[in-house]
């Protein structure tokens, strides 16, 4: 694999914040894996501590460099800067194409031998992710060469992030019932929710939140909501009639809606543990809705020309083969509706629909845990692409 074996192979990670908290959500987590898991020398450059700070509150805003959890934070504040060949890592990889400092580029070219350098995709679901990952791109200019990495489901494409005591982890909080009390309780949830049907919504602020609120009110199963702080603002206002602040709660009719504190990323891996049924969104909390092995619905990040619910259906199709209602609820929910779905069934019908369905959902979830572990984890999958990259290049 790599040479030079007696030092740490080093690593650099380029994240750009488009916006939200996915991009830097999805680099931390990859960061912290490969330095915990592969002993390897991580900085990670981003370019917006702020967001970083909402999902790890250790972050020191405007620190130009920081330890944590053993990775180098590095604030990446502009495409300037002078770099020579020793500041260079082993590995450098560009999250969704972000592009790295040309200065960077240009000492990565003196290298020798030449650092791997990839670009780390978004996950989709689609067909053509296998035909393009890993594909070579040459620079125009310089002897380099980029190569694209997709994550994905299936053992053409990289895998999916999962850290190797994730299992073990989940099984043990899961099998707690005091240790999952007392984590909701810290938010004021109270014995009665607990006993509830526990639902936890992260959605983008366009969903059909109202609506499914309506259904859930006057439905015949107790329904306690949690929303983090700053999620569908409008519609929790709406229903709290009043500021959508941490500990505000409101129940009507069936459904009580809480709202929480915004939890540092390991907590919202708890959150997802406790809840019967997981409102996600984006990429990041996505994936971890799929190792969380309960029922989930995805509010897919929205793209131009409802390209996103392309992306929808291909996830939808490999997802939740015969489980109609899981099918029409989540298309529902992202106002994906086809001509043969019944344009006239009520949020309520489709809530009926999913929530008989519950036990199927959560078999296929587990089921496809398997599946999915079966490709390998991407960190792994990625420093093994990494490593025959560099055997070449070293050969050559
Ligand atoms: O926040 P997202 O919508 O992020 C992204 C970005 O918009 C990005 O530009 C886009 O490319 C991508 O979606 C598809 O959703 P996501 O990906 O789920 O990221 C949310 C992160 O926030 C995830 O790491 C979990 C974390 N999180 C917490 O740490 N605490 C919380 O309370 C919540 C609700 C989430």
């Amino acid at each position: 694999m790599f040479l030079n074996k007696n030092q740490a192979i080093s690593l650099a990670l380029f994240c750009k914040v488009v916006d939200n908290y996915g991009d830097v959500g999805i680099c931390w987590r990859l960061a912290r894996q490969l330095q915990q898991e592969h002993g390897i020398a991580v900085t990670l450059w981003i370019d917006d501590l702020q967001s970083f700070q909402r999902i790890c509150p250790d972050v020191v805003i405007n620190a130009e460099e920081q330890q944590l959890a053993g990775v180098t934070v590095r604030y990446w504040r502009n495409q300037e800067g002078s770099f020579s060949a020793d500041d260079v890592a082993d590995i450098v990889i560009e999250f969704f194409a972000c592009d790295i400092p040309p200065g960077y580029i240009g000492a990565m070219a003196g290298c020798n031998p030449r650092p791997v350098w990839l670009n780390l995709e978004g996950l989709s679901a689609e067909e053509w992710v296998e035909g393009c990952h890993t594909l070579p791109s040459p620079h125009p200019r310089l002897p380099l060469t980029k190569y694209f990495f997709f994550p994905g489901f299936t053992n053409k494409t990289g895998g999916l992030l999962h850290e190797s005591s994730l299992e073990e982890q989940r099984r043990q909080f899961q099998s707690d019932q005091a240790a999952m009390t007392a984590f909701l309780a810290q938010f004021g949830v109270t014995p009665t929710e607990m006993a509830s049907l526990k639902v936890s919504l992260f959605c983008y602020p366009h969903a059909p939140v109202s609506a499914l609120f309506d259904a859930w009110q006057s439905g015949d199963t107790s329904i306690t909501c949690l929303v983090p702080e700053g999620v569908a603002v409008e519609a929790i206002q709406a229903f709290l009639g009043g500021e959508a602040k941490p500990g505000a709660a409101r129940t009507c009719g069936a459904l009580t809606v809480r709202v929480l504190p915004f939890v540092a990323q390991p907590d919202y891996d708890k959150l997802l543990w406790t809840c019967d049924l997981n409102f996600v969104r984006g990429e990041d909390s996505w994936v971890r809705a799929q190792w969380a092995g309960k029922p989930f619905i995805w509010h897919i990040y929205p793209q131009d020309k409802n390209l996103h619910h392309k992306k929808l259906r291909a996830f939808l199709q490999r997802y939740s083969t015969g489980i109609e209602s899981l099918f029409c609820l989540s298309l529902r929910w992202n106002d994906a509706r086809t001509e043969d779905m019944e344009k006239q069934t009520s949020w309520s019908a489709l809530w009926s629909l999913l929530q008989a369905d519950m036990p199927k959902i959560a078999c296929r979830s587990a089921e496809w845990q398997r599946q999915m572990l079966a490709n390998g984890d991407l960190a792994s999958n990625l420093l093994e692409f990494a490593g025959s990259l560099r055997s070449a290049a070293t050969k050559s």
